[in-house]
């Protein structure tokens, strides 16, 4: 294995001041990029930067600082759209993955009985707000089936377009547990046949590979900007222009109006139409600048280096007895999650922080996945990002090694 030389972590590190710093005494191994990623400086900066020289309301005051602050918190919106080939009225400002989810099972209009497909890889804010609504609203929930190595059974999803109610079929792009990615441009072409509408799940895989909405041909893409260097709460819904139009927005408020009456309202135009109140605007900020920096790295580069790195560390995990891996999709991404022995996920997290690396144990927001289907109580999880390097891994399996002395007096 030859490490790409596209990328040089060491150099890129060198963007992260909390790099700097020791956690217990040695410095920072962060695998821990699936549940939130670093904040380069750049992007701490560009969030100074408005509470420093422009901290004032968007769309509102006339004053020059209310203008300063229109003119970056809308060009974020245009950054945003261009890194994932949107037009930028197609995108709407929330506060993450899991609001933009929420936004649509509400916004959404379906009949009672309406059947929506999701998959047993899901994340809880793709579950839960569904299974809610089903609730109310009298929706059939079905899921999609797994293969053994963690791959979407296609030929299920298939079976499961047969009913003539399908209204939506909603999907992780990137599993955060088994990495796998599944082939959401297949699914949105699979789900239009059949009339249905197709979310995309994106908070695990825009941050790590090129995203073109366009392409996939996707009707709604969900991401957070926590997970790609951007801040946490702000997040995107991606929807299409015409849908986005046709559909009641979700929250009520200001600055998503046209006109209020004492008896009615009207609405504004997109995106705006989606985003009441007072939005996160340093986090939208925050957000242009995370994905300024990604491009100016490079989303090809990024994705080439963390399969490299995710071969690597597949290999070195591999090798320690006692180590399970769960899930082996021909595609995937840098989530890589496993058991060692015997010991508790949060033993050997741990462990492993007293060695200053950063791992994540539990279930992931993923119950049905951990429990259901691969029938475990936890797991460790480590997800990589393009600042991780080969030393990363070799340290972090030396403190594997560690653990295992600690709690299983073994020194296999
Ligand atoms: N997963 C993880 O450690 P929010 O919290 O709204 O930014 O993202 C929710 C979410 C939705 N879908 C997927 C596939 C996700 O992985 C996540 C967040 C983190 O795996 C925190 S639980």
């Amino acid at each position: 294995m030859e490490a790409k030389q596209l990328i040089d972590p060491n150099k890129i590190k060198q963007d992260f001041s909390i790099f700097k710093r020791k956690i217990n005494g040695k410095p920072l191994v962060y695998l821990d990029n699936g549940a939130t990623s670093l904040t380069p400086d750049i992007v701490v900066n560009a969030i100074n930067n408005y509470y420093h020289n422009f901290n004032a309301n968007i769309h509102r005051g006339v004053h020059t600082m209310g203008e300063d602050a229109t003119i970056a918190y809308e060009s974020a919106h245009d950054k945003v759209a261009k890194f994932i080939n949107a037009d930028n009225k197609e995108i709407i400002f929330t506060s993450g993955t899991t609001a933009s989810l929420n936004i649509l099972v509400r916004s959404i209009r379906l009949n009672p009985g309406d059947v929506i497909i999701l998959t047993e890889m899901e994340h809880h804010s793709n579950i839960v707000p569904w299974l809610e609504a089903a609730k109310k609203e009298g929706y059939i929930i079905k899921y999609v089936k797994i293969t053994e190595n963690g791959e979407l059974d296609m030929n299920h999803l298939k079976s499961l377009l047969l009913n003539s109610h399908v209204g939506v079929v909603s999907v992780t792009h990137m599993s955060n547990v088994l990495g796998s990615i599944n082939n959401v441009k297949e699914i949105a072409k699979l789900a239009h046949e059949k009339g249905a509408l197709c979310i995309v799940d994106g908070a695990q895989s825009v941050p790590h590979i090129p995203i073109d909405v366009k392409d996939i041909d996707c009707d709604f893409f969900c991401f957070s900007g926590h997970k790609m260097a951007g801040p946490t709460g702000i997040g995107v819904l991606y929807g299409k222009k015409e849908l986005l139009n046709d559909m009641e927005p979700a929250n009520f408020g200001g600055d998503m109006i046209s006109e209020v009456h004492f008896d009615h309202a009207t609405w504004n135009d997109l995106p705006w139409k989606f985003e009441a109140g007072t939005p996160n605007i340093a986090g939208g900020i925050g957000l242009g600048a995370a994905v300024e920096y990604l491009d100016s790295i490079g989303m090809d580069k990024i994705r080439d280096y963390e399969e490299f790195l995710t071969e690597y560390a597949l290999t070195k995990l591999k090798g320690i007895e006692g180590v399970t891996i769960y899930g082996s999709s021909k595609k995937r991404g840098g989530v890589i999650s496993f058991n060692v022995k015997d010991i508790h996920p949060h033993d050997v997290g741990t462990i492993l922080d007293r060695d200053g690396i950063a791992i994540r144990g539990g279930h992931m927001c993923a119950m049905p996945l951990i429990k259901t289907v691969l029938k475990l109580n936890s797991v460790c999880r480590i997800s990589l990002y393009f600042y991780n390097t080969t030393e990363d891994i070799d340290k972090l399996v030396t403190a594997i090694h560690k653990a295992k002395e600690v709690f299983c007096n073994d020194q296999s």
